[in-house]
């Protein structure tokens, strides 16, 4: 049976436009996973500590035959890969970040995985590329992305 997979890509350090380009590739790649959708790529404002370069994030759709916490492992074997060090300050850089967001309509809440994830309804720069792939889509909450949207705006971030 086929899934849909939403996952947020994040990154602010060494080359994080070419990061993103070359993660998207990476998982579009990955057994059992196909590329739906890929938004554009964002330019964002830090959120948390101010004195760390700006982000560069984008939100991809994809449909996988993987369990949730299979996909949450190949995110993770990917963000490894890309030279990621976990542990570090927190909400400090980071050269690739890689968020399961959702799974279908599934409410999922164990030690190792929250979905939806946890912030993504505060944050403009996992909203507003959402919603440019998915602009009917309605949270397992009953919200809808465009009202989610238009509530945050676009402050903070600019389309490439
Ligand atoms: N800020 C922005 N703009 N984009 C991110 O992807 C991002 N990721 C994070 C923290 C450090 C919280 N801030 C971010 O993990």
């Amino acid at each position: 049976m086929k899934q849909t997979l939403f996952v947020a890509l994040g990154a602010n350090l060494d080359n994080p436009k070419q990061k993103i380009t070359d993660a998207i590739k990476c998982i579009s790649q990955l057994d059992n996973f196909l590329l739906i959708k890929s938004s554009s790529l964002y330019l964002s404002a830090p959120m948390g500590p101010q004195d760390q370069s700006p982000f560069i994030n984008a939100v991809v759709k994809l449909s996988t035959t993987d369990s949730p916490i299979d996909c949450l492992d190949k995110m993770q074997a990917i963000e490894a890969d890309f030279g990621r060090i976990r542990k570090k300050q927190r909400w400090g850089p980071r050269t690739l970040d890689l968020d399961l967001l959702l799974y279908n309509e599934q409410i999922i809440d164990t030690d190792r995985l929250t979905i939806p994830h946890y912030g993504m309804q505060q944050r403009s720069f996992v909203i507003i590329p959402l919603a440019e792939i998915e602009p009917k889509l309605i949270l397992p909450n009953g919200r809808s992305i465009a009202e989610l949207s238009r509530l945050l705006g676009e402050q903070g971030i600019k389309k490439l």
